[in-house]
């Protein structure tokens, strides 16, 4: 009754922001990610007839408060939807390279999720894992697969799930440290002001819409000027739509790296930006540019090269 599962991060191209229901993380907008090789969590679930309780270590750390109130739902969701009688031990590492202040729940609830199905013998579809993965974390729905994928908004728990919409063996994604502290806000708090603003809220959607629709053609077409040039579009929109409800994660570092990637394009090489829910800055091209392009973001700032990831696996 124990099993240890591996799935990688993913950042979103394509961004997923805010909620329709929060229980089980439905979606106010599909969403696009691409998986990465060099960010990955390990864990190992063990049920166990005897525990009154679960039991949770996270990089070798044993863990209560918050952190654990939230793992312990989500196993209790899994226990509840599958039968599943006992408590058990969870031991997760994150691999994330020292002080990235990237570690992400995307990987983290894709690997539990998984692992927790498979200590108990459940086999289910990537589909199905999918829409369980999503609802310990939104974002954990798109790490079940590697490459290019599409997480589709849905209507309910089982319409809302990611599928693998390409592979992305010519990609690269560069990670520009800027900031190692904590964020002042996490991303499913800041996500949710969203509601007290229907306007922007709708503005949000609509343009996404459109956006999503333009981002799948333009990776089915492998057109990274494309691709990169909606990135920009969308995490630029996200940033100004998380400023008009008040927070800010993005830091003058974080616009110096967006100005130089403009200024490596003048020169002919394709790099375009993308942030998430914190000042990091990551830059998408293409395998073949990363020797020419990298030197330019050494010297502004630490950084880390990304290929894709893979999806889900037993180890
Ligand atoms: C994304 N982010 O699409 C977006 C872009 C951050 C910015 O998904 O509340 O940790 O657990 O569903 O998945 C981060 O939010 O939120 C996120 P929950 P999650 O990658």
């Amino acid at each position: 009754m124990t099993h240890k599962a591996k799935a990688h991060t993913n950042i979103a191209l394509v961004k997923y922001w805010g909620k329709k229901e929060s229980t089980d993380n439905l979606p106010i907008n599909s969403s696009i990610s691409l998986t990465l090789d060099n960010f990955y969590t390990i864990t190992s679930v063990t049920y166990d007839p005897n525990l009154k309780q679960d039991e949770l270590k996270i990089d070798d750390v044993s863990i209560q408060g918050v952190e654990f109130q939230r793992v312990t739902k989500f196993m209790d969701r899994i226990r509840k939807m599958y039968q599943i009688p006992y408590y058990a031990y969870i031991d997760s590492k994150n691999h994330v390279p020292k002080k990235a202040g990237l570690a992400s729940s995307s990987s983290a609830f894709a690997a539990l999720a998984y692992a927790a199905l498979k200590a108990y013998g459940i086999e289910v579809s990537d589909k199905e894992l999918s829409t369980v993965a999503r609802i310990g974390s939104g974002s954990a729905s798109r790490s079940v697969y590697g490459g290019f994928v599409v997480w589709e908004e849905g209507m309910s728990h089982e319409t809302s799930y990611a599928y693998p919409l390409k592979d992305a063996d010519e990609y690269a994604l560069i990670v520009c440290m800027v900031d190692k502290k904590e964020k002042s806000i996490d991303s499913r708090s800041a996500m949710l002001k969203l509601n007290e603003f229907p306007e922007l809220k709708l503005e949000w959607i609509e343009n996404t819409q459109y956006l999503f629709q333009e981002m799948k053609e333009a990776i089915l077409e492998d057109d990274l000027d494309r691709i990169g040039s909606i990135a920009e579009s969308h995490a630029n929109l996200m940033h100004y739509v998380i400023q008009e409800t008040g927070v800010t994660f993005l830091t003058d570092k974080s616009f110096e790296i967006m100005d130089l990637t403009e200024k490596i394009r003048l020169k002919g090489l394709p790099v375009y930006y993308t942030m998430d829910a914190g000042p990091n800055v990551k830059i998408l091209t293409k395998k073949k540019y990363v020797s020419q392009v990298l030197p330019y973001y050494e010297k502004v700032a630490e950084t880390i090269v990304c290929y894709q990831g893979g999806g889900i696996e037993s180890i």
